[in-house]
């Protein structure tokens, strides 16, 4: 049955989409000016008819965030029809329609409504970040009819608004990816009464990441160019981006090139007024960038160097300068979330003690310290702060040897900084009542290698990972380290769509969204051509991101078939933009352009220099130069002046050929062996109740994988009954190997593994397990190429045909390729 559902909601999610594009296109052809076909008169409303738009109404005691969003709604409508709404936030006015915004509790029109039952709210009262979109006629005195937005909470009220904007076709990318909606003279949104909310996780956004090379340089040069700096012009553009996709959450820009956030006592100021939710690293406890502050800033804040970065020797210090932090924040009346423990200045373990069980000690004082302060200040118990405890790198290794979050803290698991996450609750852990969350990396700094300059984290990667996530109890903060957001845009937006509805895309289904992502952007005429591109794009990157190309070992069949794959989605890209519309050309070099040919010419650039084919090498190296040139200087009339740079950190991936590039020696290992069948999962026979095929996952294109990640309906004292999967092969006699290719997955905690019973004939030849602990060389090289393998040997007495069963035993194991030597 819960197959059953999941296919059923598929099928009617695609029935309504399909329904929807057709709606769209068929008014664009009939010359019809509404967003969405016209099915009943009585819930068709005109926000823009006969040259003139609808008022805009909010009450004046509303949140500063709901002013903020009418005004971009206003904006908004402008840049479809040209005409500007006019906006009352104070007065009651006579209008024959009108927009009306407000949240429940904060605005006199709303509760007025309500009052009056013209405008029932059950669904969605004390809810976190709820609202409806209502038609309703008569709502107010001298008012006839009204498109009310009516948010359960501030951020929900603001949700609302930008749901709006949605509808009538503005993307959330509006102003960063210039996905400019399409013009009309008149403008009117047709709805039945909507609900949305509250969202599946409760915290959810982004960490702005190594900004050295985009970011910074970009707002320096262009946005807050009086401070020279990522600062409050930007968080503002960023923060209202963060509405537009449903978000409420940031761990701010912190590198050493960018100012601590709270230097500009501008940012947190702006932070509130969009009602943006602020945290802080991994690397940064209690709001603290230690980096700036306690590097830099410490002189001038305490008058003194400070002394050493260790608890164990200078706690007083430390204290002192988390608790002025707390006090800041309470004055401020921000809201946020306070990371807790300690990590080492930057990005790497805390100093101190050598041996672990005194580290652990130490932390476990760290945690009930700054608890204690938190308590003090904020005058409540520590519970009632949102407080959480990120187990990254090192600091993984230190919980699991003792460190405890205490019971009300989120721990926010992470992945292993390649998009796999390392651990997620064990049943036990699940009953902690703050829960857990994750943090999830779209982007990376640090060994075994970067991917700092596109991004290729595939949606079905993401929901792979995510719904495994969410299924184990991770629903209370996600968070998306995203680089310099650019170009990173649709995979955000798929990240924060997931967050909002966990339902909205399954793993089964997520190599669809690119196509529902484009027809919305682009048009339908388009997407079926861009959903092929990216998921080819994504494909090739399955095996080896752009970044990891030089690190990675292909034969010359192999070189040459991925430069002419890359080749098809190049070509047709470029074909497509001579059909895209004028109106979105900018948008699509940003978003499909530069990704798609920057994979592929950095993919040429390598294999022409490994087959001695310098010349055309170079050419790729050119080409790569050209095409970042366009990005920052050429398209939207420069406004993307600094944000594209090719060779973030310098890697040697990014250099310029030599003629020596082909005598390269790859560092990971070469397979001597030569395969005598490779079966695709697509062959597999399996049990469909249980187990599924995931398009766009893994090397193969595809995956097998339980479908429900905390499933424990079979008796795992005998393998053979666990969900399994069947191929007859025909086999010559004598020893032979079966390989499987894994997605390079980690166990979803440390109570099971990934393991899979191998059986021939019915008989059980082993068990086999692919967990890879991260950090070793073997994870290093799967997470490069993309895959984890075991072998396993049996023999054959005689020719002829063999049943090979897998018994897939662990949920989170994911096959993508089986192959026989
Ligand atoms: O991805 C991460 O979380 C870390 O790599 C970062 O915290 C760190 O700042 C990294 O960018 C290196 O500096």
């Amino acid at each position: 049955t819960g197959k059953l559902t999941v296919f059923c909601q598929m099928i009617l999610r695609r029935l309504i989409a399909i329904f929807t594009l057709f709606s769209v296109v068929m008014a664009a052809i009939s010359g019809r000016t509404d967003a969405f076909t016209k099915k009943n008169d009585s819930k068709e409303f005109h926000i823009v008819r006969n040259n003139s738009a609808v008022p805009i109404i909010f009450d004046k005691n509303d949140a500063e965030v709901v002013g903020i969003c009418a005004n971009a709604l206003a904006k908004d409508i402008s840049l479809i029809t040209d005409i500007i709404p006019g906006i009352h936030n104070g007065e009651y006015i006579n209008a024959p329609s009108a927009i009306i915004i407000g949240t429940i509790g904060k605005s006199d029109l709303i509760d007025r409504m309500v009052k009056e039952k013209k405008l029932s709210v059950d669904k969605i009262i004390d809810k976190w970040e709820s609202f409806i979109l209502e038609i309703i006629d008569s709502p107010l005195p001298n008012i006839n009819r009204a498109l009310v937005i009516c948010g359960s909470d501030p951020r929900g009220t603001a949700f609302g608004i930008f749901e709006v904007s949605k509808r009538l076709g503005v993307s959330p990318w509006v102003y960063w990816a210039d996905l400019l909606p399409e013009k009309r003279k008149e403008l009117s949104l047709e709805i039945d009464k909507i609900t949305m909310g509250p969202p599946s996780v409760k915290y959810r956004g982004v960490f702005l990441n190594d900004e050295d090379w985009g970011l910074q340089p970009w707002a320096a040069k262009n946005i807050d160019t009086d401070i020279k700096d990522i600062g409050p012009k930007t968080y503002a553009l960023i923060f209202e981006l963060l509405l537009r996709l449903k978000a409420n959450f940031i761990w701010p820009a912190m590198h050493p090139c960018t100012k601590a956030f709270f230097y500009y006592k501008s940012n947190p100021q702006t932070a509130k007024k969009y009602s943006i939710v602020v945290g802080s690293s991994h690397a940064e406890p209690m709001l603290r960038n230690n980096v700036d502050e306690w590097k830099n800033n410490f002189v001038t804040e305490y008058g003194k160097q400070p002394g050493e970065w260790r608890y164990d020797t200078n706690s007083d210090e430390i204290k002192k300068y988390w608790e002025d932090r707390i006090e800041e924040v309470a004055a401020l009346n921000l809201e946020a979330v306070f990371t807790i423990g300690m990590r080492g200045i930057h990005d790497s373990g805390m100093p101190g003690p050598d041996n672990t069980k005194d580290k652990v000690e130490l932390l476990n004082k760290v945690i009930a310290d700054q608890r204690k302060l938190i308590s003090e200040h904020f005058k409540k118990s520590p519970s009632e702060i949102p407080q959480i405890f990120c187990p990254y790198k090192e600091a993984l290794a230190l919980y699991y040897a003792g460190v405890k979050a205490p019971d009300d803290v989120t721990i926010v698991w992470a992945d292993d900084n390649h998009g796999f996450i390392r651990k997620l609750s064990t049943p036990e852990e699940q009953k902690r009542s703050g829960g857990s969350g994750v943090y999830y990396h779209l982007s990376y700094w640090g060994a075994p290698e970067d991917y700092l300059w596109l991004c290729s984290t595939s949606p079905s990667l993401i929901s792979y990972e995510m719904t495994k996530a969410y299924q184990n109890g991770a629903d209370r903060l996600w968070v998306f380290n995203v680089g310099d957001i650019k170009p990173a845009e649709m995979e955000i937006e798929f990240a924060m769509d997931l967050a909002w509805d966990i339902n909205s895309w399954q793993p089964v289904d997520a190599e669809k969204y690119p196509e529902e992502w484009a027809a919305k952007n682009f048009g339908i005429n388009y997407s079926g051509d861009i959903v092929k591109i990216k998921n080819e794009y994504y494909r090739l990157a399955a095996s080896g991101k752009p970044e990891h190309i030089d690190k990675l070992n292909f034969t010359e069949k192999e070189m040459n078939e991925r430069m002419t794959s890359y080749k098809e989605i190049v070509n047709k890209t470029m074909e497509l933009k001579r059909r895209i519309p004028e109106r979105v050309q900018d948008a699509y070099f940003q978003l499909i352009v530069y990704p798609v040919l920057g994979a592929a010419y950095l993919n040429e650039k390598h294999f022409y220099a490994r087959l001695g084919k310098y010349e055309m090498s170079k050419q790729a190296y050119e080409k790569i130069k050209e095409l970042t040139e366009i990005y920052n200087k050429k398209i939207s009339g420069g406004k993307w002046n600094g944000i594209m740079c090719m060779n973030p950190r310098n890697r040697p991936v990014f250099d310029m050929p030599d003629s020596n590039s082909h005598n390269d020696k790859k560092e990971l290992t070469v397979n001597k062996r030569k395969p005598i069948k490779i079966i695709s999962v697509n062959e597999l026979i399996f049990d469909t109740t249980k187990l599924c095929l995931l398009p766009g996952l893994g090397v193969g294109g595809a995956s097998l994988s339980w479908i429900n990640f905390t499933d424990r309906s079979f008796d795992e004292s005998n393998a053979l009954q666990a969900p399994g999967a069947s191929v007859r092969l025909n086999l010559p006699k004598g020893k032979r190997t079966v390989e499987l290719i894994c997605l390079p997955t980690h166990s979803i905690n440390e109570t099971r593994g990934l393991r899979t019973a191998i059986s021939i004939n019915g008989r059980l030849v082993d068990i086999v397990d692919v967990n890879t602990p991260s950090k070793s060389a073997e994870w290093s090289e799967n997470v490069l190429r993309g895959f984890s393998r075991t072998k396993t040997d049996f023999i054959l007495d005689e020719d002829g045909m063999v049943d090979l069963h897998l018994s897939l035993l662990d949920p989170g194991l994911a096959i993508s390729k089986i192959i026989i030597y």
